[in-house]
């Protein structure tokens, strides 16, 4: 068989020729959170932002005759009648965030006042914006690529210094150059298969399969390196989950209010007060941490608190690291050596400031006291420890999304086929086939290989203005 990669019966899935270069339409929303603040930012973009500013716009100059980048003081008018002093700005294209023109006006930041400005770049011919829709355009008109769209999203969210630098690095395109230049590698793999496809008197000498094979497991190897930084990808995103749990009483609501700095949860002598699951985020060492205080595992008559119960086993189930609180005071409940294995398992003394009751005397557990503060500094320590070892991977600052660990993965299993292939002495058409769909996979990641429906979801986890 003589066949030519241009010639491969699978032709890649792209972004529809509209979404790529139909002029767009001029489109407007508000890009700061609703709410009254100092001010608020109203950004519009597109073929006739501009015409649509001259069109509310009163001041010295009308916006089409400012220069690029410079901003002016002046008035939004509807229908002659005042609505609000602004600062207008022009970016024309193709240097602006959208690449295309785009025009912001910054305005006082009442709820009221924003809308109203809105509402006159509506009636001046723009549309409303969809979620996501302005770093959409700024992906379709080639000012980014998908990996550095997405960071954008991941820099807004970031509540932690680890998250926030994992998002900047991928703003400034790191993981974007990486996929590009494991592709470049695929790419050069692919025309030297298609070269002995093409001309097959010049057989591929076993040396140079054997070469073929090394270059291949080299790409694989920078796959799985990327895939494994998912791990640090979910935490810097998500969080770590931390769960507290318990006999009741032990202390674990206190424990909460200390890690958090503030008193989030009722603390009380009473057994049984924590009836629902508490969760709050707090940043230790840079790390994200959903801290979970839990009802008190016992046998429980009472409805609620039973209900309560079983959302704390639901969330041991899912947990990323287990801080299990004992009243050192307290006898020492039977079952609890069966955990001591577990390496995602803290287990605390809590107490320290009253006397120990003798079944503790050899256990290994963090000796803590929430109401002395004592202990506590050790015990940042210890979580911050366990979760660099578990999740962590300091040697990369890359952190992978959900999205691309997919991605990834299918491509990962596409090389996998075609070492497959190769191993078994098959005709390189089937590694050539294999290679294109890993190509393909990691085209998705940074959008050199999309179709609408990826765009379509993964613009819609903006919020509207960004
Ligand atoms: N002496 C002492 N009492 C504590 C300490 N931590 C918590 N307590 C008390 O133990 C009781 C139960 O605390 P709480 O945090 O509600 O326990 P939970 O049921 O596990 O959430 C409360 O009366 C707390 O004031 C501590 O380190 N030392
Ligand atoms: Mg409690």
């Amino acid at each position: 068989m003589h066949r030519s990669l241009a010639g491969s019966p699978e032709q890649p899935a792209s972004v529809s020729e509209e979404k790529r270069i139909s002029p767009r339409e001029t489109m407007a929303a508000i890009s700061t959170p609703t709410g009254e603040g100092a001010i608020a930012l109203i950004r519009i973009s597109g073929e006739d932002a501009i015409g649509v500013a001259d069109r509310i716009y009163r001041g010295k100059e009308k916006p089409s005759e400012f220069p690029s980048h410079t901003q002016r003081l002046g008035e939004i008018l509807e229908a002659e009648r005042l609505i609000d002093q602004v600062v207008l700005s022009v970016h024309r294209a193709p240097a602006s965030y959208t690449g295309e023109d785009l025009v912001e006006i910054g305005c006082h930041g009442g709820v009221l006042v924003t809308s109203r400005v809105l509402e006159a770049c509506f009636r001046a011919g723009a549309r409303a914006a969809r979620p996501g829709e302005f770093s959409e355009r700024a992906f379709l008109n080639g000012k980014m690529d998908l990996t550095q769209a997405e960071a954008v999203m991941d820099l807004i969210r970031a509540r932690s210094d680890l998250a926030l630098r994992a998002a900047t690095e991928q703003l400034e395109g790191r993981l974007g150059s990486e996929i590009r230049a494991i592709r470049g590698q695929l790419v050069e793999l692919l025309a030297h298969i298609e070269a002995a496809i093409d001309f097959p008197e010049e057989d591929i000498a076993p040396a140079e399969g054997g070469q073929l094979q090394a270059r291949l497991d080299l790409i694989r190897q920078k796959m799985s390196d990327l895939l494994a930084t998912a791990e640090q990808g979910r935490i810097l995103r998500e969080g770590v989950r931390a769960v507290i749990y318990g006999p009741t009483n032990a202390g674990k609501s206190s424990l909460l209010n200390r890690l958090l700095g503030y008193d989030r949860a009722i603390v009380s002598e009473t057994p049984g007060t924590t009836r629902d699951t508490i969760e709050e985020v707090i940043s230790l060492r840079g790390i994200p941490i959903r801290l979970l205080d839990t009802a008190g595992l016992r046998d429980s008559q009472d409805v609620l608190e039973r209900e309560g119960i079983a959302r704390t086993e639901r969330s041991l189930a899912t947990a990323d690291l287990l801080l299990h609180v004992f009243d050192r005071n307290a006898p020492k409940p039977t079952g609890l050596d069966r955990n001591q294995e577990d390496r995602i398992e803290l287990v605390l003394l809590n107490k320290s400031d009253l006397a120990e009751h003798p079944d503790w005397k050899d256990q290994d557990a963090l000796r803590i006291c929430c109401v002395e503060e004592n202990g506590l500094r050790g015990l940042e320590e210890a979580i911050v420890t366990r979760i660099s070892q578990n999740h962590l991977r300091p040697e990369n600052s890359l952190a992978i999304n959900a999205r691309h660990r997919d991605c990834l993965g299918r491509a990962l299993a596409s090389c996998d086929l075609a070492r497959a292939t190769r191993q078994g002495g098959l005709s390189p058409e089937y590694m050539a086939v294999d290679l294109r769909a890993a190509l393909r996979a990691l085209g998705e990641i940074t959008g050199e290989e999309n179709t609408d429906e990826i765009l379509d979801s993964l613009f819609a986890q903006f919020c509207i203005g960004k």
